[in-house]
């Protein structure tokens, strides 16, 4: 049967997971095939498909089977997962891996001319948020006892409108508090996307893929700082130069024909090569510097 063949993973259809996590697969290598509007996406040239559906729906989808895996937001799972905790009803999605998008915050903000001393000054203020649950829990581990004014959205307009005194809302560069004239006084959560999976165990084809994906996401998270370089270095400077490199292991050391006294180096640094760094590289002897992106890497 297709459904012990094919892995379904959950992807937000139209919002700021979209492109991010469709480029996350397309750079594991997931060709897909999606007609206009379609809600299901087929990949051609692995056995998983993707369902196109609202951000919020996701932990649901997973946490009842009818997908596999799912990319959502920390900030959508956690409010999710206190949400079903409340009804008593037992989670069991699984966190699979943590991914490098989709970051931001979950932050209390006040309006500008707020006097502010700490998250005591919340008590008796009403607050409103689309994350009901996690904001309660924020205020509960602070004996505080607010009033919580559930919204479905437009939640930074509210203290304008007179509906609450504070807000409690997602930021990411801040520009939308600056506009409303609110500012930033504690963060109740920092979010960014994660890729979760079902409780339930796979038949041994889709475990293998489950396992394939993660290694190929593991392996695109790990390049996209990561550079290869290359240098020219006296022997005697190797130790300091091999200091300087950043974030790199086990260099590959390389006689230089016609040279005893130097060597090529050739590493895979995990973090970004900077001016600065090879400037450094340089002053301690290293000549012939060459920097170049990583594609692939598995390790
Ligand atoms: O339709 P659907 O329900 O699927 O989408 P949605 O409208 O609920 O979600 P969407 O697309 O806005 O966001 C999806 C996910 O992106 C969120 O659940 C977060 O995990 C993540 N994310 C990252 C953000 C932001 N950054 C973000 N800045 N979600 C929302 N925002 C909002 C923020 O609240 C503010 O209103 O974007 C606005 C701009 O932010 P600033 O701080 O840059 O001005
Ligand atoms: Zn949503």
């Amino acid at each position: 049967m297709d459904r012990d063949r094919r892995l379904k993973l959950a992807v937000q259809k139209s919002g700021r997971l979209t492109e991010p996590s469709l480029d996350l697969l397309v750079r594991c290598g997931l060709k897909l095939s999606r007609g206009k509007d379609q809600l299901v996406g087929f990949g051609e040239n692995m056995p998983l498909d993707v369902l196109f559906v609202r951000d919020d729906d996701i932990p649901d989808l997973v946490q009842e089977d009818v997908c596999d895996l799912g990319l959502v937001g920390r900030n959508v799972l956690e409010e999710k997962r206190l949400a079903l905790e409340a009804r008593g009803v037992r989670v069991s999605f699984e966190t699979l891996r943590l991914l490098d998008f989709g970051r931001c915050r979950l932050s209390i903000a006040v309006p500008k001319d707020t006097a502010w001393d700490g998250a005591g000054t919340l008590a008796g203020k009403r607050i409103a948020t689309t994350y009901p649950h996690l904001l309660a829990r924020f205020l509960a581990e602070r004996n505080i006892v607010a009033d919580i004014v559930t919204l479905s959205g437009a939640v930074e307009i509210a203290p304008r409108l007179g509906r609450a005194d504070v807000i409690c809302d997602l930021v990411s560069t801040g520009s939308t508090l600056e506009a409303n004239h609110l500012v930033e006084v504690e963060t109740v959560l920092e979010s960014h996307a994660v890729l979760i999976r079902t409780p339930v165990a796979l038949p041994p084809l889709k475990n293998d893929w489950v396992e394939r994906l993660l290694m190929r996401i593991d392996g695109v998270q790990q390049v996209k700082e990561s550079k290869y370089i290359m240098l020219h270095a006296p022997r005697a400077a190797l130790d300091e130069i091999r200091r300087l490199l950043p974030g790199s292991e086990s260099p590959t050391i390389i006689p230089l024909e016609g040279h005893p006294d130097k060597v090529a180096i050739h590493a895979v640094c995990r973090e970004n090569v900077f001016w600065e760094t090879l400037e450094s590289l340089k002053r301690a002897g290293a000549s012939a510097l060459l920097v170049l992106p990583v594609e692939k890497m598995l390790s």
